[in-house]
């Protein structure tokens, strides 16, 4: 197999990642990811606010919801009216989801146009055989009818989502420091951000080996209320240290970690970052969760990040007592598992292994594995 054919193989088997933003707040996160440049996907913005649609310069589609209704203007925080502008533009969604492997939906909970917009999409999604990912935030303590509003959206999104990621805005104060609000959210907007971009570029990139469309599907598929984590750490003992606060600081209130279904782990490290670490830092999630069958880990160098390790956690399938009583998703009838993308993809990424320098294998590696 010559180089160039290997290249080809690899674009045509790669999963398509769709990600879309939902209201003001997932277009904001969005725009954050198209910033940073998003290798392998397409990045659409929805909104009934033509304005804020406007300034999503970078997107690779933008859809303007419910146009007859909301007239551009938004739906001034009425999640029916989100609902009902997002199935003025059914026939468009699925137009612009068909064929999509995986799905991201992002949307800042609490409003009229994601809240109301995202079960819509989801649905679709789930219509496509594509595997759903919601992220979203939930607004602040104080926002009381608000965090009501979330809620509801996503009992609904239960329906239809693989996981829905869930960043309690509550906690990211905690966790972030007492920011103020404008900071908060734009702490948010990088957190979910780089969930999404790390996900896409881990599957999406040859460089990266090893975990794939079908590891991404055996965590996230059916997981239900996910949480994410993250940690930093340095020194000698830098990964422990980043894997500790990462388990022990979840972005949402769970109930206990110990009973997860699933668990995704990225790591990323300076160039003096070893396997042995990366390795050691799965080992120890794995111990404090031992309930949990399905475990993938990936691991990303970054030249700027000499010394210290950073990691993200992502758990899914776990209880959270402000979202007690919500179901755990319904599977889709049968698992449109595209193999066809899957497993030449896998194996593309083997034979470009084989042919890569021995060291550029270890700055890279990627391992999944399944207890
Ligand atoms: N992460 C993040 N959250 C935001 C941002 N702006 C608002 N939020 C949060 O998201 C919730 C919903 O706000 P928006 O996204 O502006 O609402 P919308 O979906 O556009 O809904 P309408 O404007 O009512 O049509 C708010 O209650 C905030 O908690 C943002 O830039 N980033
Ligand atoms: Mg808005």
């Amino acid at each position: 197999m010559t180089r160039e054919d290997l290249l080809e193989k690899l674009k045509l088997s790669r999963p398509a990642v769709t990600v879309v933003g939902l209201g003001g707040a997932g277009c904001n996160i969005t725009t954050w990811i198209s910033d940073k440049k998003l290798a392998g996907g397409k990045i659409i913005g929805a909104n009934t606010d033509a304005n804020h649609l406007n300034s999503m310069t970078r997107a690779d589609k933008v859809m303007l919801l419910g146009e007859k209704l909301c007239k551009g203007h938004g739906c001034g925080g009425y999640p029916e009216r989100g609902a009902q502008a997002a199935n003025e533009n059914l026939a468009e969604i699925k137009e612009e989801l068909k064929g999509t492997n995986l799905l991201f939906l992002v949307a800042g909970l609490g409003g009229g146009s994601g809240t109301g917009a995202i079960p819509v999409f989801a649905a679709v999604g789930r219509e496509v055989g594509a595997l759903t990912i919601a992220c979203v935030t939930i607004p602040f303590t104080i926002e009381m009818t608000r965090r009501e509003k979330a809620r509801e959206a996503i009992k609904s999104l239960a329906e239809n989502c693989d996981s829905i990621v869930v960043i309690d805005n509550s906690k990211l104060r905690e966790v972030a420091g007492n920011l103020p609000l404008k900071e908060a959210l734009s702490v948010a907007n990088a957190l979910v951000g780089s969930f999404v971009k790390n996900i896409t570029d881990t599957i999406t990139q040859p460089s990266l080996v090893n975990l794939d469309y079908a590891d991404l599907r055996a965590v996230m598929e059916r997981g239900g209320i996910s949480s994410i984590g993250i940690g930093e750490g340095d020194g000698a003992t830098r990964v422990e240290k980043a894997v500790s606060q990462a388990l022990a600081t979840p972005l949402l209130d769970i109930t206990d970690i110990s009973t997860a279904y699933g668990v995704l782990i990225h790591i990323v490290g300076g160039e003096d970052m070893t396997l042995e670490e990366v390795a050691i830092a799965g080992e120890q999630i794995m111990d404090k969760i031992p309930n949990t069958k399905r475990v993938i880990w990936g691991a990303k160098v970054d030249p700027g990040l000499a010394g210290r390790v950073r990691v993200m956690a992502v758990i899914t399938g776990v209880t959270c007592p402000f979202l007690s009583g919500i179901p755990k998703p319904v599977a889709a009838p049968a698992p449109t598992i595209p193999k066809e993308v899957a497993k030449p993809l896998r194996q593309a990424m083997e034979h470009m292994v084989e042919a890569l320098p021995q060291e550029t294998i270890s700055r890279a590696a990627v391992f999944s594995r399944e207890k």
